[in-house]
């Protein structure tokens, strides 16, 4: 299940059920309507909008952790195993709703390959929260701890594989709680801070991250995360939780093009999206440049695979 994929399938994940406000739910039918896909395709980009999911039971009772968790983990559930069902040939691209949803795009990722990939997370946050660490209280704060194995069995248990904490990094962080730095500290996960990456320049830093989450083989795969509040709030304020000094939107999608020439990419998810914030489309504008930035047009992960053997000019790393 490496690429080249013959084309892309977006999924949307129409939940805010782990963030502190609602907007985030809207943002697949907002990106959607925004022509998203259409954009996609005339930049030469196979592209279908596959379905977008819904949360089921919204709880009434929003304050009350556990019912939160097991809304969220119910959520993550239904998303884990429509990945796992995606055809083979699809590139899966998951529009979020918020951060929470990776629990279940990336264990679904796993089931669909049979092992953990590598996982690239761009966020201004570390997402690595436990039920009994958290200090808002909202599980888009806890998504990468579950994915590793820790927090509350409702989220640590939605069906996937656990991801190696060798395989998985972090850029673009610059606001977090202690309990979670030192929870990535004890689990060996790389986190490439804002500091770091003001100091090093995005493009060695992410050339460094990327080395990491794919691992040695070029085999397993590894997936990227971006939280769209990696990005600076001055270009794109339309996020749950802005935090100042964040990344370029024009310089990440410029690192973005790195990942046209990886076929061992095995998924992309976009979160955090509030389309209640972005009344003149910037940021959705933003986002389909993200995508197109990674996936095309041009690029091996989506080449079709019958013009990729017949030039017989690329293979897989
Ligand atoms: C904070 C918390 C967060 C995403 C914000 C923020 C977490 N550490 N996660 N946006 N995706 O609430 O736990
Ligand atoms: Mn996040
Ligand atoms: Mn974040
Ligand atoms: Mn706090």
């Amino acid at each position: 299940l490496l690429g080249p994929y013959e084309g892309l399938s977006i999924i949307g994940a129409a939940s805010a059920l782990g963030a502190p406000f609602p907007g985030n739910a809207d943002a697949p039918d907002a990106l959607q309507r925004s022509g998203l896909c259409e954009r996609l395709t005339n930049a030469g980009i196979h592209c279908v909008w596959s379905e977008t999911l819904r949360p089921l039971d919204l709880p009434e009772a929003a304050t009350d952790m556990d019912a939160r968790l097991r809304a969220n983990a119910a959520f993550a559930q239904r998303l884990s195993s429509h990945l796992a069902a995606l055809e083979a040939g699809r590139f899966p691209l998951v529009l979020g709703g918020d951060h929470a949803v990776a629990v279940g795009t990336w264990r679904g990722i796993g089931r669909r390959l049979g092992s953990a990939p590598g996982l690239l997370w761009i966020d201004a946050h570390l997402d690595s929260h436990t039920a009994d660490s958290t200090h808002s209280g909202n599980i888009h704060g806890m998504p990468l701890a579950a994915l590793l194995g820790l927090g509350h069995s409702s989220l640590t248990e939605v069906a996937g594989p656990r991801f190696d904490p060798s395989r998985v990094c972090i850029v673009g962080a610059r606001a977090w709680e202690p309990e979670e730095r030192t929870r990535l500290h004890q689990l060996g996960v790389r986190v490439f801070d804002i500091d770091q990456i003001h100091r090093r320049g995005l493009p060695t830093v992410f050339c460094e991250a990327l080395s990491i989450v794919r691992g040695s083989d070029g085999q397993s795969g590894f997936g990227v995360s971006i939280d769209l509040d990696a990005l600076d709030p001055a270009a794109i304020p339309a996020v749950s939780c802005p935090e100042p000094d964040g990344l370029d939107p024009q310089a990440l999608a410029d690192v973005l093009l790195t990942l046209r020439n990886c076929g061992d990419l095995v998924g992309l998810e976009i979160v955090e999206y509030r389309p209640d914030l972005d009344s003149g489309g910037q940021v959705a504008r933003w986002v389909a440049e993200l995508a197109q930035a990674a996936l095309g047009p041009g690029s091996y992960t989506l080449r079709e695979r019958e013009r990729h053997h017949g030039a017989g000019n690329y293979a897989p790393l």
